[in-house]
């Protein structure tokens, strides 16, 4: 079954009424859209957030051609084979990201070729339940922060993460949520590994579960090992490093309690897989960074129930207007409900695809 068309759509769906931007623009989603001769269609997603385009571009002027004529089948030689005709572009950054849209896409080919849910063709999961825990955006206001914190908590949440950087709003967040439920708190790279341990250690006065990415720059494993250490605060980091060898040198640092692949960003399903085997042999728990709404949600459901290396999948709480499936993904009681289609699981709406979809440059 051969490879005959891949085009990668850059969306735009906008936050449903009311509900707070994110600090980096519009939640952008760009979907992999992989056609193979026998009439099949796979999707994938590739990170694209703020910068939706690039990574469109990736894909559609460099990915396009070294894909038509592959055989759809052999995902691991189609992966080798971009990532070796791609290095000198740069490894780390939109050509994985692109290189994940692709990856997932063949995925959910392979699954619907073969009349399976993904997690069967990985080898199967204990649980379809995956619990989720909440993600805030980041709030200038406190109020408006506590308020969410303690609705998420409301509706079933059984662990919040927050964006916040300062101590005063770890505390009214802890303080909204109450003792019983895991808070996390997410830096994205901000301080020195001086000011970080410091930092971690005011906020921990407020119980962390993790302090997520406190280190400028993400790929400082070095710095982030000295905040563990001297913290003693478990630390989270993974969603900027790509491809299983970022991360083998993180976990050799001892850079982290919790190692955050991104299926959309690492490289995909193969990639992801690579980092779950790793985290075992250092002894470590994953934590999905999965603050996505199309198949690269959906794929990190699959991965979690498969791995049993996570406790939670990442929901960030926030709705977009519209959905790129048909149907939603089951959800109750802040626990998903891995759907059993064949691929991925859900049907993409072409109509949300054509209607969202973003003129490009
Ligand atoms: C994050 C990253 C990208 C988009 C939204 C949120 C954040 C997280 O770093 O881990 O949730
Ligand atoms: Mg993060």
């Amino acid at each position: 079954m051969k490879i005959s068309e891949v085009t990668a759509i850059p969306l735009a769906i906008p936050p449903k009424d009311g509900q707070i931007p994110w600090i980096w623009g519009t939640f952008n989603q760009v979907v992999v859209e992989v056609k193979t001769d026998d009439g099949l269609v796979g999707y994938g997603e590739a990170f694209g957030y703020g910068q939706p385009l690039a990574v469109t571009a990736m894909i559609n002027h460099t990915l396009r051609p070294l894909l038509i004529g592959q055989d759809a089948a052999d995902i691991r030689g189609v992966l080798d084979t971009l990532f070796r005709k791609t290095h000198l572009f740069g490894r780390y950054g939109v050509t994985t990201f692109a290189i994940s849209g692709v990856d997932i896409a063949l995925w959910d080919l392979a699954g619907k070729r073969a009349g399976k849910p993904l997690y069967e063709l990985l080898g199967g999961a204990g649980s379809r339940e995956v619990p989720a825990y909440a993600s805030l955006v980041r709030y200038s206001d406190l109020d408006q922060m506590a308020a969410h914190a303690a609705q998420a908590v409301g509706e079933g949440y059984q662990m919040i993460k927050l964006h916040q950087i300062d101590v005063d709003s770890i505390a009214a967040g802890r303080e909204a949520i109450g003792d019983g439920i895991p808070l996390t708190v997410d830096i994205n790279c901000e301080w020195t590994p001086f000011e970080a341990a410091q930092m971690a250690v005011a906020m921990d006065d407020y119980d962390l579960y993790w302090l997520e990415e406190p280190v400028w720059p993400p790929e400082d494993y070095a710095g982030l090992a000295e905040v563990r250490e001297t913290s003693g605060v478990p630390l989270a980091a993974g969603e900027n490093a790509c491809t299983a060898r970022q991360f083998q040198l993180m976990m050799e640092a001892g850079a982290v309690t919790y190692p955050q692949p991104s299926v959309i960003k690492v490289g995909g399903i193969g990639e992801f897989l690579k980092v779950a085997t790793l985290a075992e042999t250092h002894g470590l728990s994953l934590a999905p960074h999965s603050p996505y709404f199309g198949p690269g949600f959906l794929a990190t459901l699959h991965l979690l129930a498969h791995t049993r290396q996570a406790s939670w999948a990442e929901k960030l709480y926030v709705d977009l207007e519209a959905s790129v499936f048909r149907e939603p993904i089951p959800f109750k009681n802040a626990t998903y409900t891995l759907p059993d289609g064949p691929g991925l699981g859900l049907e993409v709406d072409p109509k949300v695809l054509k209607e969202y979809r973003m003129p490009e440059a």
